[in-house]
């Protein structure tokens, strides 16, 4: 079937849509809003095996739903012939019955990229599921999705104006077509109309003014009410006060400013091990941070007595994923002062580096970045960095002889986290070497996968969970793609013995070219 008929298809299937597709295809211009899972950083980008194939994969989502997600999917094994596309809630009744999947389109100057895209037809936590076919047989990959409106449209001032003329035109020209048939449609061709025909024209003419320039202050009203009714879809993400408590203990207390009814305060799941992960960054220095894990004391409250901490002004991002696999970042700030705290435990990682130099600097920090115990890790830079295009960061640890780290140790389950953050604190998103996907919502997607054939147990699916007997080793992968221009820091965590490090290197990113040229 071709998508086309597909797109109808979903459509008719939900005919109470029509209204929100037809008003989300008449807002023109989206101001970008901070986003769920991760801020500002909406565009999925995970790495997977789909059976035999591994597959680099892009969803970017739409900012308004129902709107179409664009995917695109670069398979790294050759002989990869085909890969549908299937969009269906990722938890629940529905997840149980994917709908008739797509066909995506092959790239014909490279057989190895493939694009489409899908409608996605409800806000919530979504999954696309790909089904591969090749000379290896199938596969299948999921990659869970949080869909949600992101914003509203404004018209733009140009075709505002314009629009606004033809209106008037529109209605002037009503007025006299009125007012010249109530004159003169009953006189011969020619004939003078009398006076009292006259006055009857002007009555005419004064009536369907009126009713003409109701029906226009309906059509406001209506159009006003649509858009205050579909702001109430638009995405507020979890909200988070934070506070300092006798003992160094963060307090941290979650509310909801309103949203969608199902969201709740209670139901979050662990996500690698812990059920928050937090980053901790003095700001807007950047120069301070820390990786760290409160614990849930009662729904909506967590806690952490805190380590050592430096004082000045901290930024706050909370990671936490709900039940139904929807991550959410949560962000807060907080004045500390200095703090002497416990010593750092388990999970816990803390970095200390130079203040993030503005803008238009940062291409001139060192890729290789010296850690207090003699390691050294080293980014693998590409030479040019632009914003909306998909890479692989990689990054190496090397010992104090320079060597490859033999010692190296999985933190958390992964060989390597990374957090990027945008220097005016509109981007931060914590990657891991799958991608930008919450590891709880992989998990759930691919556990669904398992009677399906290409299919592989779950922890195998996923880039970076292979726990195999060789050692590790000592370079890490996390696909990502800066969603806007900029200057960013990227902090790395990787663990060798019981060493966790945390590397941290700038990146200036150019503006994505405009599409077409
Ligand atoms: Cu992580």
């Amino acid at each position: 079937m071709t998508r086309r008929s597909n797109d109808i298809k979903m459509m008719t299937r939900s005919p109470r849509l029509f209204v929100p597709v037809a008003f989300a295809a008449v807002l023109l211009v989206l101001v970008p809003l901070p986003a769920r899972a991760h801020v500002g950083s909406p565009d999925v980008y995970v790495e997977g095996n789909a059976g035999p194939y591994k597959l680099s994969v892009v969803v970017r989502p739409p900012l308004v739903i129902p709107g179409v997600a664009e995917i695109e999917v670069r398979s790294q094994t050759p002989g990869t012939d085909s890969i549908e596309i299937a969009p269906f809630p990722l938890t629940g009744e529905a997840s149980k019955y994917p709908p008739v999947p797509d066909a995506m389109k092959r790239s014909s100057s490279d057989l190895q990229y493939f694009t489409g895209h899908l409608w996605i037809m409800a806000t919530g936590s979504w999954q696309i599921r790909f089904t591969v076919s090749g000379n290896r047989g199938p596969g299948v990959f999921s990659v869970p999705v949080p869909a949600t409106a992101m914003g509203t449209r404004r018209m733009q001032p140009g075709l505002g104006a314009m629009l606004a003329i033809l209106g008037i035109m529109l209605l002037v020209g009503l007025v006299g077509i009125v007012g010249a048939a109530a004159r003169e449609a009953l006189l011969p061709p020619g004939v003078e109309a009398p006076p009292a025909r006259r006055r009857t024209a002007y009555v005419a003419m004064t009536v369907a003014f009126i009713v003409l320039v109701g029906a226009v202050a309906f059509g406001s009203w209506w159009w006003g009410a649509s858009a205050a009714d579909y702001s109430r879809y638009v995405y507020k993400p979890l909200e988070m006060q934070a506070q300092l408590q006798p003992g160094n203990v963060l307090d941290l207390r979650m509310s909801d400013p309103g949203w969608v009814k199902q969201r709740k305060l209670d139901d979050f799941i662990p996500d690698h091990n812990h059920l928050m992960h937090l980053y901790m960054l003095r700001w807007p220095a950047m120069d301070v941070v820390f990786h760290l894990h409160p614990d849930q004391v009662s729904a909506g409250h967590f806690q952490l007595p805190l380590p050592s901490v430096p004082a000045g002004d901290y930024r706050l991002y909370a990671d936490v994923v709900h039940a139904n696999g929807f991550p959410e970042t949560l962000v807060s700030s907080i004045k500390l002062p200095y703090i002497s705290g416990r010593a750092l435990a388990g999970d816990d990682a803390e970095g200390t580096t130079l203040a993030l130099k503005p803008t238009g600097d940062a291409t001139r920090t060192s890729p290789a970045y010296k850690l207090p115990d003699g390691y050294t890790m080293v980014w693998k830079r590409p030479e040019m960095l632009v914003a909306k295009a998909p890479y692989d960061f990689t990054f190496a640890l090397l010992d104090a002889n320079g060597q490859p780290a033999r010692d190296m140790a999985l933190y958390m389950g992964m060989p390597g986290h990374a957090a990027f953050v945008k220097i005016d604190g509109t981007v931060f998103a914590h990657i891991h070497p799958s991608g930008t996907a919450s590891m709880a919502a992989l998990m759930i997607a691919q556990a669904q996968n398992s009677q399906m054939p290409g299919a592989q147990p779950a922890s195998d699916g996923m880039a970076g969970m292979d726990m195999g007997g060789d050692a590790l080793s000592n370079t890490v992968t996390f696909p990502y793609g800066f969603p806007s221009a900029g200057t960013y820091r990227i902090f790395v965590q990787m663990k060798h013995g019981n060493e966790v490090e945390t590397g941290v290197f700038d990146a200036e990113v150019a503006a994505a070219p405009v599409k077409g040229s």
